[in-house]
């Protein structure tokens, strides 16, 4: 039995079941069940505040669990960071008032910093040989500076939206995030080989992510410029249709470039294309 802590509720919740999910695991998302047990799976599920993944993991109350990357850094706790997620993504930003003249991250020297995130924070000063007053505050750092109680912030922003309707504006990007899968670092042999079939499973997820699958019939003689327009992971599959003259051609293709695709291989002659869902890739 492997454990994993997830947020109990708030934005990575979702993602971290939906990942579950998707792996063939089921749990049911009770909020307010503490610990939960997939049905068809040795695994147990913690939910917890995002806050306590980083230490619960790192302690040994659960083996795995799913964390903003910001959460381990600002705790600092003592685990392995096994993947990255590639939902949850955000970064750490300081933001000033958009009416003062910033000249630079000079500017922050001598001034008060409202955040929720210190540790990062102060390395961060620390690296750029700035001295500043940081201001530890708990949710609603965006209004610190129009409530004076703070020169600036340092917060999470993913779309901006919020420190513009609080007259904010970004001027450094101090750390990227994005959720994360983190191990304890004294698993046993057993719970390795568990944390193993999971992972074997998630990059099966991952690596399906952004992709399509692709059939067409296409004739004979323009299978070979239709691959070197569909570069597959391998390499296509190509099959003689019944009609002579005419072949099955299947790829994968990145669903960023999948309409242009589409139009070149039409222009090529090619019939009844087929764009389908793809639900794992195992490499
Ligand atoms: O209750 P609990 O402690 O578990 O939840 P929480 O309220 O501390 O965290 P939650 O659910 O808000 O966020 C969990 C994790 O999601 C964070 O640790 C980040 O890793 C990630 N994440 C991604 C974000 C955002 N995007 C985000 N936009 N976390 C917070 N925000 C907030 C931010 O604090 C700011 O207030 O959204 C606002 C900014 O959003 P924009 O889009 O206006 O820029
Ligand atoms: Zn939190």
């Amino acid at each position: 039995m492997i454990r994993i802590a997830i947020q109990s509720k708030g934005r990575l919740n979702e993602e971290s079941l939906e990942l579950l999910k998707d792996c063939g695991i089921e749990v049911d998302n009770q909020k307010r069940k503490f610990l939960g047990r997939a049905a068809n799976h040795p695994l147990e599920v913690l939910y917890l505040r995002d806050d306590d993944i980083p230490e619960v993991v790192a302690d040994g109350s659960a083996d795995i669990g799913i964390v903003g990357l910001n959460e381990v850094k600002e705790r600092g706790a003592d685990v392995d960071i096994i993947r990255y997620l590639g939902f949850g993504a955000c970064r750490l930003s300081l933001a000033v008032p958009k009416e003062v003249r910033y000249d630079g991250i000079q500017w922050f020297q001598g001034k008060n910093i409202a955040t929720s995130y210190p540790n990062i924070l102060h390395q961060y000063l620390e690296t750029n040989n700035i001295q500043a007053s940081v201001r530890t505050i708990m949710g609603s750092v965006e209004i610190a500076p129009a409530a004076g109680i703070a020169d600036a912030i340092f917060d999470i922003v993913s779309s901006g939206g919020t420190l513009i309707s609080n007259g904010l504006t970004e001027t450094e990007c101090v750390m990227k995030s994005e959720a994360v899968l983190v191990a304890g670092k004294s698993l046993t042999d057993e719970k390795r080989t568990q944390l193993r079939s999971l992972l074997f499973r998630i990059d099966a997820v991952r690596n399906s992510r952004g992709k399509k699958y692709i059939l067409m019939n296409i004739p004979s003689d323009k299978v070979s410029e239709a691959i070197r327009i569909l570069p597959a992971m391998r390499s296509p599959t190509v099959m003689p249709l019944a009609a002579s003259g005419w072949s099955s051609l299947h790829s994968v293709v990145e669903e960023n470039t999948l309409w242009d695709k589409v139009e070149k291989l039409k222009q090529l002659g090619a019939e009844g294309i087929l764009i389908l869902q793809l639900d794992k890739v195992v490499e």
